[in-house]
């Protein structure tokens, strides 16, 4: 089960040799804590954010040959590609929680290996190799849905950001002072790539979450306001869903705003778990739609909602994608109104 000790050893080992380690991670919260954690341990190296996605590319290698590190740690990607590992002369350490893959010339480390069940987010082992910074350690796991077992230290370290023990990981997210400070970390790596950049140099030397939360310090002040701006702008979208009695909700969102799909289905379908949400965009004349629900299966739905109309799509149990030509998306919509009304 998990990522071995004698691996989380090796690991602290490597990084506490090198001295000029680069981080290379996923943009999204828990990639950031995961890198936060490593690169605050070691206080050596640099960190850049893979946009490219799902595969890290060889167009980094540009970013190594700028750097020219001794090290190079890749942090919650599920891809990397094998010609830019095949180039690099260095030692390459890959920690990641998504379906294992195989490549060479880097050592890889992903606790579905040894237990295909096992997928605690990357920030979870980072901590197991730092042991430090547990707010930062317990921002990234929910951020990824995942409760740690060592959330019981981080309820005595800091009751009033999670005063009880929360079985769902999306009460925590929406209905806590940590899951705010999760909010903040995923908003702050939205937008323009030079303010990212600032906001992730300041995070490597904040001290504790109060100083973002309760701003006492100008630098966790910056942080909260950056924030608040990209929260207001998804507050506009979240309150322009206007649900029905109906149990199937259907969102469209212009093409320029999607940067907060994976936000707005998180938050839609808390708020609404008992509803299927349809969250669509128009492209090409083509609907493309998440969908998603908490209790139904939305596989099988979809597969029937997509009898008689043409597009394609699928997934798992309760997430799915879909694309449906313009036409037949509300004939679309109305199969899967009959599907649902008459599942229960
Ligand atoms: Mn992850």
């Amino acid at each position: 089960m998990a990522i071995k000790q004698e691996d989380i050893e090796y690991i602290r080992e490597q990084l506490s040799k090198s001295v000029n380690p680069l981080f290379l991670f996923d943009d999204d919260a828990d990639g950031l804590c995961s890198f936060l954690l490593l690169y605050r341990y070691v206080r050596e190296g640099h960190g850049v954010f893979i946009k490219t996605s799902p595969e890290l590319s060889e167009m980094y290698l540009e970013k190594v040959n700028e750097y020219s590190p001794d090290l190079i740690v890749i942090l919650d990607k599920p891809q990397v590609s094998q010609v830019f590992l095949d180039k690099l002369k260095i030692p390459v350490i890959w920690i990641d929680h998504h379906v294992p893959v195989k490549r060479h010339n880097v050592k890889y480390f992903n606790p579905r290996l040894n237990d295909d069940l096992d997928n605690r987010p990357t920030t979870y082992w980072c901590y197991k190799i730092v042991q430090q910074d547990l707010w930062i350690a317990t921002t990234g796991c929910i951020a990824d849905w995942h409760i740690p077992d060592f959330v019981t230290d981080f309820m005595k370290e800091y009751p009033d950001l999670l005063p009880k023990k929360y079985d769902d990981p999306a009460k925590v997210l929406f209905e806590t002072r940590i899951g705010e400070l999760y909010q903040l970390f995923n908003f702050i790596l939205k937008g323009k790539t030079s303010e990212v950049k600032a906001a992730i140099k300041i995070l490597t030397r904040i001290n504790d979450p109060y100083e973002i939360l309760d701003k006492t310090s100008s630098q966790g002040k910056y942080l909260y306001k950056k924030y608040s701006k990209s929260k207001k702008e998804y507050e506009q979208l979240l309150s322009e869903v206007m649900p029905t009695d109906d149990k199937v909700l259907v969102y469209e969102y212009s093409a320029d705003r999607t940067s907060y799909t994976a936000e707005l289905s998180n938050e839609l379908l808390y708020k609404y778990p008992t509803k299927m949400l349809i969250i669509c965009r128009e492209k090409s004349g083509e609907m493309r739609c998440s969908l998603r629900s908490k209790n139904m299966d939305v596989a099988s739905k979809l597969k029937g909602a997509l009898i008689d109309v043409r597009g394609y799509g699928g997934g798992h149990l309760h997430a799915c994608g879909a694309c449906i030509k313009k036409p037949d998306f509300p004939k679309f919509v109305e199969n899967m109104k009959e599907l649902v009304k008459n599942s229960k």
